[in-house]
């Protein structure tokens, strides 16, 4: 008989969990959204010695990247993203000249590990359903447990502060889309609000999700889809490429101040 005390396994696991999320709860970057700009996003914040967690409102993270394109889960990477296959050690075969894919599933299992063995805290099954705002910047989230908003339960929520928070929500572009429903807030975007994704043209929108990557509020970046969401750019389909760049330069703009 092995040496296991059922009440002792529940114990370990509300005492770690209860120990992570109290850590969690001041943090120098607040990650919201596990898909693939936000895995990247939180890799390179975390490399850099910066406190960063983030919350995924599903059970799995990945986003939209497990299910390749409907669902055939291979995934389409081009030149400029092989650097970042590279680093995470995702295997690639070449398609054509300028194609590369690689296996959905393989891509989602090793961002996470890259991004959970550089320090990143990932917290699965928490919506975040607010943002905090103190003199004019973003200073943390509000979150809550997924059930709670799928049971539609009234629970009230707990808050998370952070110096800067990163909207990775993909096409909802939810952080962002919170800033300015509830404060009308006026976004760096050429109209001051949210412009919306325009339809499908990979070129364009690979392009464009990597450009639009930047601070829209203060404290506030936008990557990966909600990039394009916020600032206007085209969906561009199964190709990823885009959604790693952005991810990275998610962290550049914190660690280097780049606002451009
Ligand atoms: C906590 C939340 C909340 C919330 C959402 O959609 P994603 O994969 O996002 P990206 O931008 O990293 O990648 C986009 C890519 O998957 C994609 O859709 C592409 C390339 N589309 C092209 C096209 O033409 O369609 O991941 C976003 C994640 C998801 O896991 C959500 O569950 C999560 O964010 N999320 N987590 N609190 N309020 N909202
Ligand atoms: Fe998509």
């Amino acid at each position: 008989m092995m040496h296991l005390e059922d009440v002792v396994i529940s114990k370990a696991i509300i005492s770690r969990y209860q120990e992570e999320l109290l850590e969690a709860l001041e943090s120098d970057v607040a990650v919201v959204g596990g898909g693939p700009s936000g895995l990247v996003a939180a890799y390179y914040l975390a490399r850099a010695n910066k406190k960063v967690v983030l919350f995924e409102r599903k059970l799995s993270i990945g986003g939209g990247m497990w299910g390749g394109g409907m669902m055939f889960n291979q995934i389409v990477i081009q030149d400029e993203a092989l650097p970042l296959l590279e680093e995470f050690k995702i295997s690639y075969r070449v398609f054509e000249e300028g194609y590369y894919t690689a296996s959905s599933v393989e891509a989602v299992a090793a961002l996470t590990l890259g991004a959970v063995r550089a320090g990143a805290k990932i917290f699965n099954l928490i919506s975040v359903e607010d943002i905090m705002v103190r003199d004019n910047r973003v200073a943390g989230l509000v979150i809550n447990w997924t059930p709670v908003d799928l049971g539609r339960l009234h629970v009230d929520p707990l808050t998370v502060q952070s110096s800067y928070v990163i909207d990775c929500t993909g096409h909802d572009a939810q952080v962002a889309g919170m800033i300015v429903k509830k404060m009308g807030a006026v976004l760096k975007t050429t109209t001051g609000t949210l412009e919306g994704e325009k339809p499908m043209w990979a070129a364009r929108g690979e392009m464009a999700t990597v450009a639009n990557t930047r601070e829209v509020y203060p404290g506030l970046i936008v990557a990966g889809m909600a990039a394009n969401a916020v600032c206007g750019g085209h969906r561009m389909g199964p190709v990823f490429g885009g959604m790693l760049l952005s991810g990275q330069r998610a962290a550049r703009i914190i660690l280097e101040g780049d606002k451009t």
